[in-house]
């Protein structure tokens, strides 16, 4: 049963099924060996994807979505962005998986079994924000390294889980515990088990907020494997990297974590603004904590052609990090003018919120429609890109679509 499961969970099923035979002897595979017939696998197939989404890189996996693909008011696994680290891991069952907290700061450390977390705590849901750090990094210049994400590694989803504070509460935290950090299944590019690809965490003050949860569903289903089946830390409005995969492992730290991919310019930028292409020193880099303003049309898709008879429908969503969205604006002449569009409450704290509007357009031509968000404490988007930094983070500049009204 439980393999029947981690078949459902990789989508391997359907990849099997496509082989048109049985694997006779798969009993015996060892773990974590892919059958060579599989190993040219379709990797939209593979992680349920919806065929437009883009592929930025196969080893380790990441992928994008593209603006109107996240036209969903919850975005559903087809549309979600996947960025790893290192390898995704083989999860064979869910049944036997733990979750151990542990760390300097730590009163009692306790082990739990995944049914001891969905029992014992109380369960809760919530729409919550994640976007990579790095989402916006193809448009910096001098280019940044990295994987050159447009505008698609965001989503909203429902995540369900318990929260991180009644599990940490439950172990008890010592009066000098200041940061949390996470251990995960995922492998390391190199193979080297004493390696992790990533061990990132969040300060206590975030860790203790009621939306930050130790997830086990997405959108009322299990989390897909890609995602961080079966257990994934969920700290919406921070950059995903604080949320955690696959997590087995949760340190309540007396220091700032020092895990991989903590420190030099990882999930960094310079603490004070720096010229495009200047070199920053280590201890001139601040970790990125809440995600600046930002919005994203998801209809129409960019370049649609309209008749001048009707009025375009516009909408999309905007995001704050830890804040509100206050309002956001539209602008049909670069930006000289905007007027208000139509915006919705969030659904609950860090879940992104949906804005609309209808244009009418004085006559025939091009056209660019472009977003403008501004948060609750009156910071907007920048039309341009923003800050230069050495890594390519927080662009978080208006978004823009052509439009031609025939
Ligand atoms: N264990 C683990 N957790 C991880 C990562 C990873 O590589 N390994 N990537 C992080 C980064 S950088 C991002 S942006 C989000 C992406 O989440 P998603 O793939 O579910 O969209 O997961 C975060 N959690
Ligand atoms: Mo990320």
């Amino acid at each position: 049963m439980e393999r029947r499961k981690f078949v459902k969970q990789v989508g391997l099923g359907g990849l099997l099924s496509s082989l048109g035979l049985d694997i006779v002897y798969s009993a015996n595979l060892p773990k974590g060996y892919i059958p060579l017939a599989l190993q040219d696998t379709d990797p939209f197939e593979l992680f349920a994807k919806d065929q437009e989404m883009t592929i930025l890189n196969r080893k380790p996996w990441n992928m994008e979505a593209k603006a109107h693909l996240l036209d969903d008011k919850i975005t559903p696994n087809k549309y979600m962005f996947i960025r790893n680290n290192g390898l995704i891991p083989q999860i064979a069952s869910a049944s036997d998986w733990q979750l151990k907290i542990d760390g300097e700061s730590v009163k009692t450390s306790k082990t739990y079994t995944l049914k001891e977390l969905k029992t014992k705590f109380q369960t809760v849901s919530y729409q919550l924000t994640l976007e990579c750090g790095g989402n916006g990094r193809s448009e910096f210049d001098p280019p940044a390294k990295g994987n050159q994400w447009t505008v698609g590694a965001v989503s909203c989803a429902e995540w369900t889980g318990v929260r991180l504070k009644d599990v940490l509460n439950d172990c008890g935290i010592k009066d000098d515990a200041v940061y949390i950090g996470y251990h995960a299944a995922d492998i390391h590019l190199s193979h080297d088990p004493t390696k992790e690809p990533i061990s990132r965490g969040m300060p206590l003050r975030k860790a203790l907020q009621e939306e930050t949860i130790l997830a086990f569903q997405m959108n009322g289903e299990d989390i897909p494997l890609a995602h961080g089946y079966p257990l994934r830390l969920v700290a919406g409005g921070w950059p995903a990297s604080v949320s955690g995969k696959w997590i087995n492992r949760l340190s309540i730290r007396n220091i700032e974590h020092d895990g991989a991919k903590m420190k030099g310019s990882s999930y960094r930028v310079p603490c004070s603004p720096v010229a495009p292409g200047e070199k920053v020193k280590e201890e001139d880099m601040c970790i990125i904590e809440s995600m600046p303003v930002k919005s994203l049309i998801t209809y129409p898709k960019t370049g649609a052609i309209f008749s001048m008879e009707k009025k375009l429908d516009v909408r999309g969503h905007a995001w704050a990090g830890e804040l509100s969205v206050r309002m956001v604006e539209y602008s049909i002449d670069f930006g000289s003018t905007w007027k208000p569009c139509k915006l919705e409450k969030a659904v609950n704290r860090l879940a992104w919120q949906h804005f609309q509007t209808q244009i009418e357009f004085p006559k025939k031509g091009y056209y660019e429609v472009w977003a403008r968000a501004t948060d609750s404490n009156d910071k907007k988007q920048p039309m341009l890109l923003p800050g230069w930094n050495p890594k390519g983070y927080l662009n978080n500049a208006c978004h823009r679509i052509a439009v031609k009204v025939s």
